[in-house]
């Protein structure tokens, strides 16, 4: 029985195996996939197979004359073809896989879709079987489709740092699970994590703490060049959030003329939120705004620009809605679209600006479900699901509880279309987990808090709902569990799965 996750719309296994000795590519028509996408699926593809090989017995060595006996290459074949994917679908991610015992065939009408292929195939890769040294796949014809175009997962840098290197390594995660956006929470009160070049001064006085004493750090522009690249290699976009105008102690530390009395706050080690602002009204405020924001689209290679606009808890409604104006004029006149958090449905948006929904409290939501009915999308993140730095039970070391405790099974059983009543289906543009880090140190404490559940986010994201199924998904995470041991790569072993 194979075990994906996120699990494909159609999967049909046949008797047989493919014995993968290594792996030849082949791209038809020639040229016509990137050469840089090929080197991922073969780097992705061949790490996995060594991994799967590793201690056994490579047989007969170099000239020994029983070598034509080793497991010879199979053809990996990657075919840009439209007539590829579910029948009827015309989703621009779709891709059929098809593992014979003679090779592999992935096809998709774009790149990205043959991805998507190359992880389905990369999870069905299995140990040899007894008495043989090859791994092997299973004989199998899979298509599939994303449920959601928007598959995503937010990382607070700010509060911990986390460096380019820990940021790969995330975005090797998400992609392995079909994610295609990663969020990036750049700026808070305890740490401004961005290089700007028009304002070096934020960097230069507001990266250098976090919030238990230790240096802080920022992304320079270098890194987030290599970020991006590394991640639009692997299909993923990059959306880098601002956060204004409240969480601006780190912007406040190093401009005292975003204060009305002038004066520059103190560094802050907390963590609290809701107790700084930007003011609308100072001369200071517009330009700061137009530099940061315009200094992050120009370095953005993505579509998106986030600004935040969460928990903004000391300012009257007109002034909050003249910061959100300004924000979106500021990210659309750079090119970009703007994505920000729920609360800014509060305030007339333009079309085309995204919106995020997280607060899961009781409250009145009557503002967003208004927006989304006049044509606002939006990104669903309801906190008691899918916030992944909530404790997954209440002696869980790491973790905030504000927002409850999240169990694997909070994170896989929930239906988008249901967290906000009234919300039309048709508004969601997808799924799209987040990792606040104020008790997060290290990327052992990150990773341990991602897995196994954004696995479980992704098959939300990803997987039709008549094809999730809690059961069936346990089996499959457990033989994620065994991959992620392989690997090297922390998580927490629920007893909600029999590992
Ligand atoms: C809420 S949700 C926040 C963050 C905190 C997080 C902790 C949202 C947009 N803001 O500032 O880090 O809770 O779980």
């Amino acid at each position: 029985m194979v075990a994906l996750i996120p699990q494909p719309l159609d999967v049909r296994t046949a008797d047989g195996h493919l014995a993968l000795g290594g792996l030849a590519p082949e791209a038809s028509p020639p040229g016509s996939v990137p050469e840089p996408l090929v080197r991922v699926v073969l780097d992705e593809l061949s790490a996995i197979l060594s991994a799967r090989t590793a201690g056994r017995d490579h047989g007969p060595g170099e000239g020994d004359a029983h070598r034509a006996d080793r497991p010879r290459q199979a053809p990996l074949r990657l075919r840009i073809d439209p007539v590829a994917g579910p029948a009827g679908s015309t989703d621009p991610e779709r891709y059929t896989l098809v593992v014979t015992a003679d090779g592999v065939t992935l096809t998709a009408p774009e790149p990205r879709g043959l991805l998507h292929a190359s992880r389905t195939l990369a999870q069905l890769v299995e140990a040899p079987g007894e008495g043989e040294q090859a791994a092997r796949v299973p004989c199998v014809v899979v298509h599939d489709a994303p449920r959601y175009s928007w598959r995503g997962l937010s990382v607070d840098v700010a509060r911990h740092f986390f460096d380019l290197d820990a940021l790969c390594r995330v975005v090797d995660v998400i992609a392995s699970y079909k994610l295609n956006v990663l969020h990036l929470h750049l700026t808070d009160d305890q740490g401004w994590r961005v290089e700007s070049p028009s304002r070096p001064e934020l960097v230069e006085l507001s990266a250098g703490s976090d919030v238990s004493g230790g240096p802080g750090g920022h992304l320079s522009l270098a890194d987030l060049e290599a970020l991006q690249d590394h991640a639009a290699e692997r299909g993923v976009t990059v959306v880098p959030e601002i956060d204004v105008p409240g969480h601006t102690n780190a912007a406040t530390h190093a401009y005292g003329e975003l204060r009305p009395d002038g004066v520059a706050t103190d560094t802050y080690q907390g963590i609290e939120v809701g107790f700084s602002r930007l003011t609308y009204d100072l001369p200071a405020t517009e330009p700061f705004l137009r530099d940061v924001l315009g200094d992050l689209a120009r370095v953005t290679d993505g579509p998106y620009v986030h600004f935040g606009g969460d928990e903004v808890l000391r300012m009257e409604a007109d002034e909050y809605a003249r910061f959100v104006e300004l924000c979106e004029r500021v990210v659309l006149e750079s090119g970009k679209t703007p994505v920000a958090w729920q609360e800014a449905a509060k305030s007339p948006l333009r079309p085309g600006t995204l919106v995020q929904y997280w607060d899961t409290h009781p409250g009145d939501l009557t503002y967003l479900v208004d927006a989304a009915r006049a044509g606002t999308r939006v990104i669903m993140s309801p906190a008691n699901r899918v916030y992944l730095d909530m404790k997954y039970t209440a002696d869980f070391p790491l973790g905030l509880e504000w927002a409850g405790h999240v169990e694997l099974r909070d994170s896989y059983d929930w239906e988008p279309d249901d967290a906000v009543p009234g919300l039309p289906p048709s508004a969601i543009e997808g799924v799209e987990a987040a990792v606040w880090t104020e008790t997060l140190r290290t990327p052992t404490d990150l990773f341990t808090m991602l897995l196994p559940r954004l696995s479980a986010v992704a098959e939300v994201a990803w997987s039709a709902p008549a094809r999730k199924d809690w059961d069936d998904y346990r089996r499959r995470v457990a033989v994620q569990g065994a991959a992620w041991r392989r690997e090297g790569l922390p998580f927490h072993p629920t007893p909600q799965v029999d590992w």
